[in-house]
């Protein structure tokens, strides 16, 4: 039996947090596990996380991070403890489950399906499918995502759905090794790092990874993301444009010279 677990980061999450539809999901697949980051909560998020992991010990941990550090931090911390473990996939889901548990269940079956990687889950508007999302965090996600695509120079339709998962592989410990630049856009940051690392093997990401159009997505009150988190989303879009130019020449120098020299050791992107 393959093992999943999935790291959810959870900040002030004590009125959104819904333990029934996490223990429900449990119940269904008996390969799958939580780990709940608490990223510095001031209100009773941790009690709440602790209730829920002693009613399922074995397969809830929770990891409690003191201060306050954003998502992204959230994230990454939550990704390295959890591939310590033997999980065969890893990944990552808000914790108001705008993108149902049962979604899970679909990305490991395309993670087993052989040759993918990575599975990003992707809000697309199609008939049959249940996307409701107000209508101007549409409109300014559609412009964060084109940036991200020409940025990444990469064809990806939606970097910002907080669903994704990965086959559990070394080049995660690499990504996920150093802290992010950036905080509310740091999925394209994570990306470029992919990008960066499998350059140097040759692989191809458009090829390992897929975005799966999600059956149900639904805005869930109580997003403390605001207009002044849009701007800095913005600027860290301009911090990213630099970073990844940066990264890239620095790797490709890299390369060039470990190709002469005979050193392999990979530097973090
Ligand atoms: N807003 C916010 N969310 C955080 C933070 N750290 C972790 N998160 C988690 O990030 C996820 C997405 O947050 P949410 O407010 O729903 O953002 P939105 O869905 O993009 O509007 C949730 O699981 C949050 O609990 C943080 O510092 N601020
Ligand atoms: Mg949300």
């Amino acid at each position: 039996m393959k093992t999943t677990t999935i790291v959810v980061p959870c900040y002030n999450e004590a009125e959104r947090l819904n333990p029934d539809r996490f223990l429900k999901v449990l119940q269904e697949d008996p390969g799958l596990s939580f780990l709940f980051v608490n990223d510095g909560s001031r209100d009773t998020t941790l009690q709440s996380l602790h209730a829920l992991r002693d009613s399922e010990p074995a397969r809830i941990n929770v990891l409690d991070l003191e201060r306050n550090s954003g998502k992204a931090e959230a994230v990454r911390r939550g990704i390295l403890k959890a591939i310590e473990g033997p999980c065969a996939y890893v990944g990552y889901w808000d914790a108001d489950l705008a993108t149902p548990l049962e979604a899970i269940a679909e990305f490991c079956s395309i993670l087993d399906g052989g040759g993918v990687d990575v599975v990003l889950g992707s809000r697309v508007c199609l008939l049959g499918r249940s996307i409701e999302r107000k209508a101007w965090r549409h409109y300014i996600g559609r412009v964060f995502a084109t940036c991200a695509s020409l940025l990444l120079q990469l064809k990806v339709y939606d970097t910002q759905c907080g669903a994704k998962m990965f086959k559990n592989a070394p080049i995660l410990r690499q990504v996920f090794g150093t802290p992010f630049k950036v905080n509310w856009t740091f999925d394209v940051e994570m990306i470029g790092r992919f990008l960066l690392l499998q350059h140097r093997t040759g692989e191809e990401l458009a090829t390992s990874w897929v975005e799966h159009p999600l059956r149900e997505w639904a805005d869930i009150k109580g997003s403390k993301i605001g207009v002044k988190d849009y701007l800095k989303g913005a600027f860290e879009y301009c911090t990213l444009f630099f970073h990844l130019r940066a990264a890239r020449s620095r790797y490709l120098s890299y390369l060039t010279a470990s190709e002469h020299s005979g050193n392999h050791t990979t530097p973090s992107p």
